[in-house]
This record gives structure tokens, sequence and C-alpha cells, in this order.
């Protein structure tokens, strides 16, 4: 029996292992930069290309989108699953030698689309062992990506107890609503904080907690992407039993305007995203 979605879990597994082997030589920064003004990393523009060449090459894929590129690429078969992507989520980690990855979306409408249209998500972390997570028909799973893909989890649940939180953007460029939050949480948990958002959720993930990147004074929309990177890691959180939030609402109850669009991010512990809320409405 097909499985379209299955057919783009699958690729991503396989390209996983040829990613990590190209980023040793592509520590560099190349001239160009992203459509958020980021410069690319010689290793965002590999990632990207092995990317877009292998969904686009499945008859289920109609279009492809990436953090990389300006517009949506797409397919001459008319796929029915649109493709968002951020090929290497984390890659200034890589002059740092940190963990780094990479995130996906398939929606079911072409892009930029509502999180209503998310069917699954998913993302593979390069840490010290190579992981992936992925989020469909209600159940989180984990996989190792090693020689083989090997199921070490097949029901992801977010730990009751919270543990870790990590939180982005330089302190004095916080509101004061959300510095007046942090100095709750931080009384409660402990700080786990590694400039890539995969690395930083797994933490949440494994051990239990709430990760954000919080609107700014001087940027109220924050960092992060909402269809590459605040979507598909929503879906993921909210399907191992946690929430999400921009600071008001599930970032999947977003619908974007713009392919680039940023948001507030916020994933993890339902108590505490209630708890962002209040602070900041
Ligand atoms: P890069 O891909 O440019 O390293 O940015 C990573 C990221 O988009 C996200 O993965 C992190 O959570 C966040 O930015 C880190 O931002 P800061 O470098 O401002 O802490």
């Amino acid at each position: 029996m097909s499985d379209p979605v299955g057919s783009v879990v699958d690729v991503v597994a396989e390209t996983a292992p040829e990613i990590r082997g190209g980023l040793a030589g592509r520590r560099v920064y190349g001239s160009e930069e992203n459509p958020s003004g980021e410069r690319k990393l010689a290793a965002d523009v590999y990632a990207d290309d092995l990317l877009e060449e292998r969904l686009l090459a499945l008859d289920a894929v109609g279009s492809y989108a990436s953090e990389e590129r300006d517009a949506v690429v797409t397919a001459d078969g008319g796929g029915a699953l649109h493709v968002a992507c951020d090929p290497l989520d984390g890659s200034s980690n890589l002059k740092s030698n940190n963990a780094m990855g990479t995130l996906f979306g398939v929606y079911d409408e072409p892009l930029p689309a509502p999180g209503s249209a998310l069917i699954a998500s998913g993302f593979v972390l390069f840490g010290p062992i190579t992981t992936m997570v992925t989020a469909r028909g209600g159940t989180v799973r984990e996989w190792v990506l090693d020689d083989d893909r090997d199921l070490v989890d097949d029901d992801l649940r977010l730990p009751e107890e919270p543990m870790v939180y990590g939180f982005g953007g330089r302190v004095p460029r916080w509101t004061e609503a959300f510095a007046d939050y942090v100095t709750e949480v931080e009384a409660e948990l402990k700080l786990r904080y590694g400039g890539a958002m995969i690395g930083d959720v797994t933490q949440v993930l494994t051990y239990g907690g709430i990760f954000g990147y919080p609107g700014l004074r001087d940027r109220p929309e924050g960092k992060l992407r909402l269809l590459f990177e605040g979507h598909p890691i929503a879906h993921v959180v909210e399907t191992a039993g946690g929430a999400s939030s921009d600071g008001e609402r599930s970032l999947l109850d977003i619908e974007p305007d713009r392919l680039h669009e940023r948001t507030p991010l916020f994933v993890g512990d339902e108590t505490y995203i209630e708890r962002l809320e209040s602070a900041l409405g």
C-alpha cells in the first residue's frame, strides 16, 4: 500500500547521513544571504540542494520550500504534498562543533499554509549520535539513524515533571513582562540553551520543561520562522502531549501571510506555556 507521507520521511532519513557527512568541509560562509538576511553557510546550501532534489523527485511531493530559498519550488508532477524545510537549523553551531539538525513539515495545502494543514512533521538531530523524531497520526516516534534506522521510542511523550528551560535572544532586549516570567522560571528549572532549536527542544522532550525565542523590544516578531521552525516543532511537541504558543495562542493556529514570516516561539510543558501567556497577556 503506498504511503506518500512515509516516502517523505524515508527521503529525509536516507539523506541525513549524507548531510552529516558533508558538514566537516563546509564550515565556511558564502557571499549569499538567505531570505531572512542571514549569511548562508556552505553546509546550508549543500543540505538544501540535497533535500530539494530528493524530495521533488517523489511523485507525492508537489512543492518544496526552505528557509534558504526566496520562493517555493514547484514540481512538474503536481503531487499533493508540500514540504517546508529548515535544511540545517543551528548551522552557526557548526563552527563551534555543537548540535544542529534538519527540520521538516509536510502540508496538504500549498505553501505558505496554516498549521492546520500540517499532516506530518519531524527533525533529524546531528548530536553525538544522529536521531530522527517524527510526528504523524497522533504519535511521536524516535529513531537512531546509524547504518540502519532503529526505532527507539514508538510513543514519545513529554515528561510530566518539567526540569529544563532555554530562552533565546539577548536579555537586555527582552520585554519587562517576559523578563519577569523568566525570573520565576529560572528559580524552578535548570538552564539548557545551546543555540540550535532542535537540540534545545530535544532537551525539553527528554527532560521536560520549556524552550522559547521571545519577541524582543526592538523585534516584536522574534527571530524564528513560523513555517520552517514554528509549525513543525509545535506539531511535534503538541503531539507529544505538550503545548506551543506565540505568547497568545498555539503556533498551529497561526496562518502565515508570508513564506518567511517570523514569530515568537514557545514549546513545552502546558503549565509553563499557560503561565507564559498569562504573563504576556
Ligand atoms: P542559525 O541557524 O543561524 O544558527 O540560527 C539557529 C536558530 O534559528 C535556532 O535554531 C536557534 O534556536 C536560534 O536561531 C538561536 O538564535 P541565537 O543565536 O540568537 O541564540
